[in-house]
């Protein structure tokens, strides 16, 4: 394996795919227009003290009507990819089950800018933003009714669009949505309730089944060649010092972390750890659903952003605990960023070695940062190239090593909508002005641009 200092010039696998990431509440704005109707966002969102400031996403960076624009700006930068998501009440408006035209006409004509400028779409369908009237008519991811008509929505997507998109991403981040959204934790996401355990358990298993069962409807009435998988935060685990004892720790805590998300998506059942300490509130399910669970996919996408440490430790019952990082720890512009870059080696290498997953793709990592323009309009953001610089050298090493990762996405081509932050955290690679709504490329964009012109971390 090439040396660090090497590793900073040696290219990355000559197909690597370079790319940027958005949401759709993050980023589109225009929130009743063209039939949408309101996902549990709008609706947390006005709740009083629920965002900072009492932010929303009605205007977000206006990316619905930009979008030409905005191709245009990924052109410049020589992105080769885009990941965006779609918001599901712009597609299915209410219970009816019939579709919206207009709004299946906003992805059509973002998709077909990206080909034209010969970038890959790439299609996540739910980043969080669930239609309201799901959540009205049966309590959202409460009821198994949700994982059908989840899955009704991507079968009909992955018809209406599949023959242009380069990959699907059914879900992504279960515990942002499930354990910051249905439990009331400090910070609240939406649709900001509070329920009791076994509910919040059921919960999770009607999504993970709503995954399982998009997979099948995607296969079933999209092209045969559509890839599938989802993006999912991992618990970032590292090992704290690389050492075999560690590192099959850190295997293990992997799985037991993940025991009720990537688990039973990748071996088909919960994990025990996660079931014992469910005890009586432990999720009701079926063999059938825990086969579609397992349904095959493509590839895994990983979001990765701050490290939990994990030590072999003999003195505990399954032989692994995690590390706290500590006091003066260095964190980026966020409570919970902590910087870690072995994370961009080690989330790699134990998804591969743990579940044999075929492709990895880097689905988002990024930073927050306290941007601001200079006087002459630059925004030198020398802490977020130092972030991607130091992460890229330690994937650079995953591939060098051999372990499947086939892209990367930053978070974000632009600042946006932070969920429960408002706009008061930036983590773009391109600013917005959100008076003008103007977007100009900081330092980390050029960074990023010569890192793909490269296809290597230095040069
Ligand atoms: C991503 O998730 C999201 O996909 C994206 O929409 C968002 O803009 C981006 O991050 C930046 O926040 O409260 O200590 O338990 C990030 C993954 C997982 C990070 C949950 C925060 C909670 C840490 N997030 N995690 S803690």
């Amino acid at each position: 394996a090439a040396s660090g200092a090497a590793r900073l010039f040696c290219p990355f696998p000559a197909d690597f795919l370079w790319g940027a990431a958005t949401a759709a509440y993050q980023v589109e704005g225009a929130w009743d227009e063209d039939g949408r109707t309101p996902s549990v966002w709008d609706t947390f969102s006005r709740r009083s003290g629920a965002i900072a400031f009492d932010q929303n996403g009605d205007v977000a960076t206006d990316h619905y009507h930009r979008y030409k624009e905005d191709v245009a700006l990924m052109k410049r930068l020589g992105l080769q990819s885009y990941r965006f998501s779609v918001s599901w009440s712009r597609i299915f408006p209410d219970a009816g089950g019939v579709p919206n035209p207009k709004g299946l006409d906003f992805y059509k004509r973002l998709v077909d800018e990206l080909r034209a400028a010969d970038i890959q779409p790439w299609m996540t369908l739910f980043h969080w933003d669930l239609p309201q009237w799901t959540e009205d008519r049966f309590g959202g991811w409460e009821s198994r009714d949700c994982a059908r008509v989840f899955a009704d929505y991507a079968g009909y997507m992955a018809a209406q669009l599949g023959d242009r998109l380069s990959g699907v991403f059914t879900i992504n981040e279960f515990m942002c949505f499930l354990d910051k959204g249905y439990v009331d934790t400090g910070e609240l996401f939406a649709p900001g309730k509070n329920v009791c355990p076994r509910l919040l358990n059921q919960a999770r298993h009607h999504a993970v089944y709503g995954h399982g069962l998009a997979v099948q409807a995607i296969r079933a009435s999209g092209p045969q060649d559509l890839k599938v998988g989802l993006a999912e935060n991992i618990p970032n685990i590292v090992p704290i010092l690389e050492t075999p004892e560690h590192i099959a720790a850190t295997r293990e805590a992997l799985r037991e972390l993940s025991g009720m998300y990537l688990t039973p998506i990748f071996e088909g059942r919960y994990h025990p750890g996660y079931l014992e300490s469910a005890g009586a509130d432990a999720p009701v399910f079926t063999d059938d659903e825990m086969a579609a669970i397992a349904s095959p996919i493509d590839f895994v996408g990983l979001n990765l952003y701050a490290p939990t440490y994990v030590r072999h430790d003999p003195s505990t019952a399954r032989g692994w605990s995690t590390v706290e990082n500590g006091p003066g720890y260095p964190k980026m512009d966020m409570p919970w960023l902590a910087v870690g870059p072995s994370i961009m080696y080690w989330g790699p290498r134990m998804v591969a070695e743990t579940w044999n997953a075929p492709e990895i793709y880097i689905t988002e990592n990024g930073c927050a940062n306290p941007d601001r323009p200079n006087a002459s309009n630059e925004i030198q953001d020398v802490g977020r190239v130092m972030y991607l610089q130091e992460h890229l050298i330690h994937l650079h090493r995953a591939a060098d090593e051999g372990y499947p990762v086939k892209g990367y996405f930053v978070w974000s081509l632009m600042d946006n909508f932070e969920w429960a932050f408002g706009y008061t955290k930036r983590f773009g690679i391109c600013y917005v002005n959100y008076e003008t709504l103007e977007r100009t490329p900081k330092l980390s964009a050029e960074f990023y641009s010569g890192v793909i012109r490269r296809n290597a971390v230095g040069g």
